[in-house]
Parts: C-alpha cells; sequence; structure tokens
C-alpha cells in the first residue's frame, strides 16, 4: 500500500486567544485531508495532523508537507510551513485560499496546487520524484468530483471528533453572491459525484449520523432527488446546506423528509430586502419577498431544524436592521443561527468593490494582520462605524445564545419539539455552539506569538 515517500497532511487551526490555547471543542473530521489521504494513499505513507488539537511532529522524516490552506488559517499554515523548510521538507498548499491568492500563497511554500487536487495530484508526486516539482499547478475541478475515491476515515480515528460522518454529493453552486469565495472557486457551476458511490462510501462507513459539506446540496434538484431515492433504505440521519428555493419543490422536500434529512444550514442573509438586492441574492425571492413568512412555514410543515446563516454589514444594512435580524431569528424559533459579520474574502467582486473605494481595513489583508481579530469588522461599513458592526455582531450571537433564548427558541413544536432525537439534537448544539461563541470572539490568528510567549517553537 505506502511506498518510500512519507506525507504529512495538515489542516492548522485559525489561531489562540491572548493568554490561552484556543480548542475548537465541536471540531468535526477534516475532509479534504481525508480525500487527499484517499487519492495518495497509493503513492506514500500519509500521516494526518490536526492543529486545532494536536502537536505536529516536525521532526519525523517527511519527504512532502501538504498544507490546506483557508482565508482564516491562512497565517497559521505560513507558520507551520516555515517550521517545515527549516528542516528541509518540502510544502505543497492548496485549498480555497490558494485558489483565490495564489501569489501570497507561493511566498510561503514551494509549490502551490489551484483547485482540486483529483486531476493532477499524480503529476504533482511523479514531478517531487523526478526532483522536477513546479511552482504552480493547475488541478482544475475534478468532473465528477471523487471519482472512485473513498476519504482515508482512518485517519481521522482517536482525534475526538464530534460523531458525525462529513460526506460531500456535489461541489459548487450555480449562484452568485457577491462576497462568496465559493461562486468564485467553482465560477458558478455546480458537480455532483456519482449517486452508486456516495451510497457505497456511507455504506463503507459504519455511522448513521452524516453531514453532507455541500456547498448546496439542492443545486442540482433532479440529482438531488436522485440521491435521496437511493438513501432512503439506508435508514441513515442527514444534514446539509442548501438553498431556499429548495421548498418550492414540493417531490424535493418530500424525499429531503423520508430518507432522513432533519435540517439545513440555510443562507437567509438578510431580512433587507435591499440588502438581498445589493449581495445578489436573487435566489432567496424567487417568489417575492415578504420576509421569510412562507419559508419559515414550509420548513415547519416538512419539520427541519433550520440553521439560519446572515451575513451583515451590507451598505443597505444599518445597527437597527441588524439588530432587527437577531430578534427575526429569536422570534421565529430557529434551531441555530450564525451572524456572520460580511468579510471581504481576496479577489472576491466585494474584495475587489471594497478596495476601490478605499474601504478595506489591515492594508487590505486582514487575514495576515497581526492586529486583527476573529469576529471584527476588516472594512469600514457605509452606515455605522467597523466597531459598530463589530459590536452589533457580538450583540447578535449573544442574545440569540443566550439561555432565555434558548428556551424561548426550543419550544417550537414542528421543529425543535417534533421528536426526541430533534429535541436531544437542539440542547447538544446549542450549549456547544454558546460556549464556541464566546471562545472564538477576538480569537487572533495563528500561534506563533502564543508559542513564543510560553517559550515553545510547538504547541
Ligand atoms: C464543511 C465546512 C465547514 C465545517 C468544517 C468541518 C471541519 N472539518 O472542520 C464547519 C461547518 C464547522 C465550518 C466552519 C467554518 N467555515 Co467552513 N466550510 C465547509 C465547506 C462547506 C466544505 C469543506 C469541505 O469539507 N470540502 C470537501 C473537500 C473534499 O473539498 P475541498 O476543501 O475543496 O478540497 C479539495 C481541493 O480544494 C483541494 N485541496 C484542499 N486542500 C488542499 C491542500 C493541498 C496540499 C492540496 C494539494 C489540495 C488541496 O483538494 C481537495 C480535493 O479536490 C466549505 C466550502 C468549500 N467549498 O470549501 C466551507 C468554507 C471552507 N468555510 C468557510 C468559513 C468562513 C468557515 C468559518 C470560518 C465560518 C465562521 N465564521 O465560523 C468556520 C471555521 C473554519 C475553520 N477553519 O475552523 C469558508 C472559507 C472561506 C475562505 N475564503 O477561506 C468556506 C469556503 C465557505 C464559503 N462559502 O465561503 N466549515
Ligand atoms: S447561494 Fe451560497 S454558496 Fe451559492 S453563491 Fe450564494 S453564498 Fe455562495
Amino acid at each position: 500500500m505506502s511506498s518510500d515517500l512519507k506525507i504529512a497532511l495538515i489542516k492548522p487551526t485559525i489561531g489562540t486567544k491572548l493568554h490561552s490555547l484556543y480548542v475548537d471543542e465541536g471540531r468535526m473530521e477534516p475532509l479534504p485531508l481525508g480525500v487527499l489521504a484517499g487519492l495518495l494513499t497509493s503513492y506514500a505513507e500519509i500521516s494526518l495532523y490536526d492543529d486545532r488539537m494536536e502537536k505536529i511532529q516536525y521532526d519525523k522524516p517527511f519527504d512532502i508537507a501538504m498544507i490546506t490552506v483557508e482565508t482564516y488559517t491562512a497565517k497559521r499554515a505560513y507558520e507551520i510551513a516555515e517550521e517545515f523548510r527549516k528542516r528541509n521538507v518540502t510544502v505543497i498548499m492548496g485549498g480555497m485560499h490558494a485558489r483565490l491568492i495564489p501569489e501570497e500563497v507561493l511566498e510561503y511554500c514551494d509549490c502551490v496546487l489551484l483547485g482540486d487536487a483529483e486531476n493532477i495530484i499524480e503529476k504533482v508526486i511523479e514531478d517531487f520524484k523526478n526532483n522536477n516539482l513546479q511552482r504552480v499547478y493547475e488541478g482544475g475541478v475534478a468532473v465528477p468530483p471523487q471519482k472512485g475515491v473513498f476519504p482515508r476515515r482512518d485517519l481521522f480515528k482517536g482525534k475526538g471528533y464530534l460523531p458525525i460522518s462529513l460526506i460531500q454529493f456535489s461541489r459548487g453552486c450555480v449562484h452568485n453572491c457577491n462576497y462568496c469565495a465559493v461562486s468564485r472557486y467553482f465560477d458558478r457551476h455546480h458537480y455532483t459525484r456519482s449517486v452508486d458511490e456516495v451510497i457505497k462510501e456511507i455504506e463503507f462507513q459504519n455511522r448513521k449520523f452524516l453531514f453532507f459539506v455541500d456547498d448546496n446540496f439542492v443545486a442540482n434538484k433532479e440529482k438531488a432527488k436522485e440521491l435521496l431515492r437511493a438513501l432512503i433504505p439506508l435508514k441513515v440521519y442527514w444534514v446539509s446546506q442548501g438553498s431556499i428555493d429548495m421548498l418550492y419543490d414540493d417531490e424535493l422536500m418530500e424525499l429531503i423528509v423520508k430518507s432522513g434529512g432533519m435540517g439545513f444550514v440555510m443562507g437567509f442573509e438578510s431580512i433587507n430586502e435591499a440588502s438581498l438586492d445589493y449581495m445578489g441574492k436573487r435566489v432567496n425571492k424567487l417568489n417575492g419577498f415578504h420576509k421569510f413568512e412562507w419559508e419559515i412555514e414550509r420548513l415547519r410543515y416538512w419539520g427541519l431544524q433550520t440553521w439560519a446563516a446572515f451575513t451583515i454589514g451590507h451598505d443597505t444594512d444599518t445597527v437597527e436592521s441588524i439588530k432587527a435580524t437577531c430578534d427575526f431569528s429569536i422570534q421565529n424559533k430557529f434551531t441555530f443561527a450564525a451572524f456572520n459579520i460580511l468579510m471581504p474574502y481576496p479577489n472576491t467582486p466585494l474584495y475587489n468593490q471594497l478596495k476601490e473605494e478605499n474601504r478595506l481595513l489591515y492594508g487590505g489583508k486582514w487575514w495576515l494582520d497581526d492586529s486583527y481579530r476573529f469576529n471584527n469588522a476588516a472594512f469600514i461599513p457605509k452606515n455605522m462605524t467597523p466597531d459598530e458592526l463589530t459590536e452589533a455582531g457580538f450583540y447578535c450571537r449573544n442574545e440569540f445564545n443566550k439561555p432565555s433564548s434558548l428556551l424561548y427558541r426550543m419550544f417550537e413544536p414542528h421543529t425543535n419539539l417534533a421528536s426526541f432525537h430533534r429535541f436531544i439534537t437542539y440542547w447538544i448544539y446549542n450549549p456547544l455552539f454558546r460556549k464556541e461563541v464566546y471562545k472564538k470572539q477576538g480569537m487572533l490568528f495563528g500561534l506563533k506569538r502564543y508559542l513564543e510567549r510560553n517559550n515553545s517553537a510547538e504547541r
């Protein structure tokens, strides 16, 4: 199975609090690394390090370190790369941030892979073995994704992940929201895997609770129906992410429920119609806009527990409209909600617009700035100051997650109280997310400063 080649796969953590390490207690299995390991397994011996809670063994004799990089983890990824390169280990980077801003990522590694790994990884390994590794490889998108490859879930064992299996049915999304990194990575396209392969992968692992980490599970409704029909006999429970227009298709909704669908992360984004227009979220008002009254009614009808996701800080938002979004979420008794400050990810339309208007803070690179803190505004909003936006975001997260809100939201008979399973889900995850809100707020990116303070090169 293995060869002489030894590869370390790394998922970097985001950062740390000023005086204590941040350990993500609700951490999930790093699927990108599982898939990479699946792709690499016949070429190399693989070790996986999850920097969110474990020490990276820099001194082991690795030939290559492969690091997955998101914008939030870029600073830490570069620190890790530095340690490996000091030891003459070749560093290869890939993932969302590498696709968005390869010229920056290249400064910190030997080689960057753009896009999906499936089509190109074999060549990368061959070139490395022949001493001919290139600086940049273009992987494009894998069509279909993950063909013939199962993630190496054995590498996740014993690392304390939540007992839920992450799996992917599709990648990408057909919509074009102006702030979205996914839209940029996939250029508004959506690719599904073979239904047979997805079913085999589910049968191959032993969990009954699944998270389809698709960007938009329902972007291709007919394909989704095909998968859902095949899922029914497996008797699993699952959650995913999907756009609101799924609610207009009753056949799809019925199949979702019959196949064990428990809930979705849904981008409501805003209750302010002008903000939806501003961000290009047309999919949220295909049937007109009535503050999601009809949509929420349908979600209850189908008994789905919703994680309502909102972005705040658009040019059409005010502090009052943001606070109203929070009231709306509590009143409608969403099971979970996220109030994410709009983040200018590099090379998205939003980023380019803010740059042109001279409104980017932290020199335009908040993800590398020593003073930037998690959940803080990274640009100058139109109708408030950056601090007011930061505070409004924290206000929403605090209000939505405080005990009185938790109790009030629990009393929703069609969702949170509809079954024992749903009730338990509500009470396991809400306290966990509440804790995370306070732990993450204000976190600094990277670990180097923390480690230096504590006189250690490693965590
Ligand atoms: C599942 C998921 C989560 C899960 C995390 C699960 C986990 N294991 O921890 C949850 C819900 C917890 C989560 C949390 C967050 N997430 Co998230 N998440 C995703 C999602 C939907 C799927 C990721 C995934 O598993 N993909 C499956 C794998 C197989 O695909 P892949 O990552 O694309 O990898 C392929 C290629 O990119 C390439 N590749 C990837 N890495 C590498 C490395 C090397 C060396 C090579 C060669 C190739 C390579 O090869 C792979 C196979 O082709 C993505 C969306 C997306 N499309 O990426 C967002 C996404 C990554 N998340 C995002 C964000 C913002 C967050 C949060 C910060 C949100 C918040 N405000 O709290 C947090 C914190 C994340 C963190 N780093 O800790 C953003 C990141 C944006 C950016 N510019 O980087 C994304 C892109 C969503 C978005 N719409 O913008 N997330
Ligand atoms: S619907 Fe979601 S995934 Fe699709 S482009 Fe908009 S924000 Fe991105």
